[in-house]
């Protein structure tokens, strides 16, 4: 049998990294699209360099890499940076999944298509959300993941291309860049335990998110391409908490860790300017078909998220 081959767009980033891990594990030849600059995770990937905002360097990847299966997950990914650059987020996010989809459809019509879709899609939507749940998008970037989403669904449909949105709730790791909220908090906490900084200083304590384990999630995207039929799966744990308890408990494991008590009131801070313009307050995913049908389910749960990522931070490591 031919060696599978997958082009992973955002190679470089947290998911992109861990499923880079993942395919090369699997056997597969693993190709990384990604500007100039970006380092994988491992050497064995042959990288392709452009922007996803560059349909032409786009297309040349996936005709130079010849894949079998392509993993959409670049995007501008910040969604409080997506309203001060709206314009570029729908380029980066919605666009290049029409240039994948049209490439593959009169290209390469075996070709497989995961597309990193996202529960910020549900927006204000009560929880608990599931794949029959209505989206109402609060930010740029929403909007362009709602745009990507639905046009995976129409070449589906229209043109049988196996195509499928993973609607993957909040996923975190060691590797998350600390401009989200969670790696900022344990970061954070940990250079309070160390004595390197005095304070933490946060947005909207209140909003509440399902958290999950990249590692995790990543192999909910590679079974999402092994099915018979193309589906779209929202992956999360279904549990949810609010960006305070994620505080609380960080700090709990600190003291547990360090044997360091703060107090955090004194510690902790809100300033207005990391508040987003719109805000979505509640998301916790019903994830029964990815259960049933992918038999997926995560193994890494809230509190034990908080506990590694802190010890980590502290220093001990715990990465996988
Ligand atoms: O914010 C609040 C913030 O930036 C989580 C992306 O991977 O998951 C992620 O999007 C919550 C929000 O992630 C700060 O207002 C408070 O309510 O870590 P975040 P996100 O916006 O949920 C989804 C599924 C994606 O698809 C996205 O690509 O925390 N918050 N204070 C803060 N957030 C940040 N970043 N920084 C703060 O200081």
């Amino acid at each position: 049998m031919a060696q599978l081959r997958a082009l992973v767009t955002g190679i470089g980033g947290q998911d992109g990294s861990y499923l880079a891990e993942f395919l090369l594990e699997k056997g597969y030849e693993v190709h990384g699209f990604g500007r100039r600059g970006t380092k994988p995770i491992d050497d064995r990937v042959t990288m392709h360099f452009g922007d996803l905002v560059d349909p032409a360097a786009l297309c040349g990847a996936i005709a130079e890499s010849q894949p079998s299966e392509i993993y959409n997950l670049g995007a501008e990914s910040h969604v409080g940076d997506s309203f001060k650059q709206p314009a570029y987020t729908w380029r980066a996010t919605a666009e290049p999944v029409l240039t994948i989809l049209e490439y593959v459809r009169w290209n390469m019509p075996k070709c497989r298509v995961y597309q990193a879709s996202s529960s910020e899609m549900f927006g204000v939507m009560p929880a608990p959300q599931d794949e029959h749940t209505a989206f109402l998008p609060q930010s740029p970037y929403a909007v362009a993941k709602c745009a990507a989403h639905q046009t995976v669904q129409i070449y589906r449909k229209a043109y049988g291309v196996f195509a499928v949105g993973g609607i993957l709730f909040n996923h975190e790791s060691e590797r998350r860049p600390n401009r989200f909220v969670t790696r900022k908090i344990s970061q954070s906490v940990a250079r309070i335990a160390l004595g390197l900084q005095e304070a933490l200083v946060l947005g909207n304590l209140e909003a509440r998110r399902d958290w999950g384990y990249s590692p995790d999630f990543v192999r909910a995207m590679w079974l999402m391409l092994q099915q018979d039929d193309p589906l779209d799966y929202v992956v999360a744990t279904g549990e949810t908490h609010s960006v305070g308890e994620f505080v609380a408990l960080a700090f709990h494991y600190v003291e547990e860790f360090t044997g360091k008590r703060f107090d955090i009131n004194e510690r902790v801070r809100v300033d207005a300017s990391f508040k987003r313009p719109a805000e979505v307050p509640d998301l916790c995913g019903d994830a029964s078909r990815a259960e049933q049908k992918l038999g997926w389910v995560p193994t890494v749960r809230f509190a034990d998220l908080v506990r590694r990522m802190v010890k980590h931070d502290l220093g001990g490591s715990e990465q996988r």
